[in-house]
Order: C-alpha cells, then sequence, then structure tokens
C-alpha cells in the first residue's frame, strides 16, 4: 500500500480490518518498525480524533511526528497549475508538497470540502496535487469526498460487535444545523460494500449520495421502515450531493430516539463523532447501553497503526532509510 486514500488502494480489505484487531491485543508489538521515519501530518481542518490517533499509531511503531495546521500556519497555497500569482496565495501546493516530502516519509493530509463546486471537490483537487508532488506515501486524514480511517475502524468496530453473520447495516441520514461533507457516509457505504453485510441506506429525497461509492446499497426513504431488524444504525449528517451542498428541507423527524430504537434488533448505535448532541443524535442514544461511539473513536488508533504498519512494510520508504543509516557511524 502506498495511498490510503479509499478502500479501492486496499488489495484485501477485510485482511486489513483483521490486521487491525490483531493490533489492538498487542499495540507495543512493533516499537522500531518506523524507527528513523517521520510521519508529518497536515492539516487544512479541524480535528481531535484523527489527528491524536494518527500521532500514537505514528509513536506505537517507533516515528517521529510532525503536525502542521497548514491553513492557519503556512503560506496561503496556490492550486491552480501556471498560475500568475500576483494575488493572495503565496506559495505553490506543488512546492509545499515537494519541500515536505523531503522531510517526511510519510503524509497524511486532511482537506475538507468547499461545498459550492461539486467538479473541484469530487476531483480531490488537493489531495491529488499531494499525491503528486510530495513523491512519498500519503494517508487521507479525511478529504473532499471520503474519510477511510474512519471507515476501518467503523468495520472493525462492527465486526467486534456483530452477533450474526450477515448483520443488517443501517447508514441512517440525521438533522443538522451546517452543511456537512458527504465523506463520512460516502466513505461507510464503499466499505459496507466489501463487507459481508445487509447494507441499507435510510435517507430524505434529495440526499442521495453519490452512486460512485453506494454500490450495493438499498435505499430507504422513510426511516422506520429501514430500522426494522437492524443490528447496527449509523447515525451521520451529510448535504445534499444531488443539489450540491445544500441543506434542504426535510418534512419527517429523522432524528433517531428511544421509541424508534425498538423498531430495531436492539440495534447498536454509532457515530463518528463530533456530534451535535440533540441535534444530530439525542443524549439517550448517545450516553445509552447501544452505543458504540468510544469503541469506534477508540478504534481509530489501531485503524491508523494498520495502515502505517503495512505502508512501512512495504519499504517504500527505503531509500530514506538508507541515507539515514549511511549518516550514522
Ligand atoms: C466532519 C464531517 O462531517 O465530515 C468531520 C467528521 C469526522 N464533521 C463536521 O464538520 C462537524
Ligand atoms: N471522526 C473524526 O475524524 O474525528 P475528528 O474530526 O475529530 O478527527
Amino acid at each position: 500500500m502506498k495511498y490510503f486514500t479509499t478502500v479501492n488502494d486496499i488489495a484485501n480489505p477485510m485482511g486489513l480490518v483483521k490486521e487491525a484487531l490483531t493490533i489492538k491485543k498487542n499495540p507495543h508489538a512493533f516499537p522500531n518498525l518506523g524507527k528513523h521515519k517521520t510521519l508529518g501530518l497536515i492539516f487544512l481542518n479541524p480535528s481531535l480524533r484523527t489527528r491524536l490517533s494518527a500521532q500514537k499509531a505514528a509513536l506505537n511503531l517507533g516515528m517521529n511526528v510532525m503536525v502542521m495546521n497548514i491553513d492557519k500556519e503556512g503560506w496561503a497555497l496556490e492550486l491552480e497549475d501556471g498560475a500568475v500569482m500576483n494575488g493572495s496565495t503565496v506559495e505553490h501546493v506543488k512546492d509545499a508538497a515537494a519541500v515536505m516530502g523531503t522531510y517526511c516519509d510519510v503524509i497524511g493530509i486532511r482537506c475538507f470540502p468547499g461545498l459550492i463546486d461539486k467538479k473541484a471537490d469530487y476531483s480531490e483537487k488537493i489531495l491529488v496535487q499531494f499525491m503528486h508532488h510530495c513523491k512519498i506515501p500519503v494517508i487521507s486524514l479525511e478529504s473532499a469526498t471520503l474519510h477511510p480511517l474512519q471507515s476501518l475502524a467503523d468495520l472493525m468496530t462492527i465486526q467486534e460487535k456483530k452477533k450474526t453473520a450477515k448483520p443488517k447495516v443501517v447508514l441512517s441520514w440525521a438533522p443538522h444545523i451546517k452543511a456537512l461533507p458527504q465523506a463520512v457516509p460516502n466513505s461507510f457505504a464503499e466499505w459496507m460494500c466489501k463487507a459481508d453485510v445487509d447494507f441499507v441506506i435510510a435517507q430524505p429525497e434529495g440526499y442521495e449520495l453519490c452512486e460512485d461509492y453506494t454500490c450495493k446499497a438499498r435505499i430507504v426513504y422513510n426511516q422506520e421502515e429501514a430500522l426494522e431488524g437492524a443490528d447496527f444504525v449509523y447515525l451521520k449528517n451529510w448535504s445534499s450531493y444531488k443539489e450540491y451542498g445544500k441543506v434542504l428541507p426535510v418534512k419527517d423527524n429523522w432524528l433517531m430516539n428511544n421509541e424508534k430504537h425498538k423498531l430495531t434488533n436492539k440495534a447498536y448505535i454509532m457515530h463518528c463523532l463530533p456530534v451535535r448532541r440533540n441535534v444530530e443524535v439525542p443524549d439517550e442514544l448517545l450516553d445509552g447501553k447501544h452505543s458504540l461511539i468510544l469503541q469506534q473513536a477508540e478504534n481509530r488508533l489501531y485503524a491508523a497503526q494498520a495502515v502505517l504498519k503495512s505502508i512501512l512494510e512495504k519499504n517504500y520508504t527505503a531509500n530514506k532509510a538508507e541515507l539515514v543509516a549511511e549518516g550514522e557511524d
């Protein structure tokens, strides 16, 4: 694995889930795998879980870590090729990425969508430019369209808790006051399509996700119908893909609660966090006995560690290791 940006970068996604669950049993089994290697974490948007779990995963493997909030601490980045940079941008992404590639052995980058220009967001302009110009392995820390580290942790959690061979998993749209990306639901759908689950997406009209990610999913427009017999309910808001980036008016009440939970098969409740309590999901579910939110967040560490381990083992960073070794006496 040189890149971890989509489930399609992984030859065997269920094998990676297994590996991450093995790491969870003994996170300190490979304390020197990343010795003299540096992970650079670049953020264009806020983060709690991704930032801390990736740092800790790298430290567990003996790596050094550098973190940069590039949107606030770096020079204003230009993304257009051939731009005459006489405006507000100060440094071209091709230079910034190339320089970081010389300092790091692996780069992780978080770059949310603007939610205005669908074509620009879905072309993953920033991520693709970093991948092209830094010339080292790149891990998505949530891009404009996908959040694979979250989905890997989610699938680990489902594997740990499932009671039947093929559980019913419902991704249910949840209300929110702001327009949020489609990255988490796109990614969850993409990974569910690789898992042995009965996958249903419950959503209001107009909130259909991009079909590139939802292959096998059954789409149900009535939440209560979708919830029947569910083993896992993943609650998450997203803005419209069709009417790109819009928060569309929704007439039914899509806020999940204990009463609706009775329709399920004692379903586990999932959310990637951060969650706006009592707007997106009520306290009664988040703090209830079926909630998996902390387990999902904990699994983010082992998901990141499995991905880093796989990249380090593939030796994409061998040349840099040789340079470091040459300098040692
Ligand atoms: C982001 C999102 O919905 O994509 C990050 C989730 C991990 N959430 C918010 O912006 C609140
Ligand atoms: N779930 C998740 O990615 O959380 P952060 O945005 O806090 O990293």
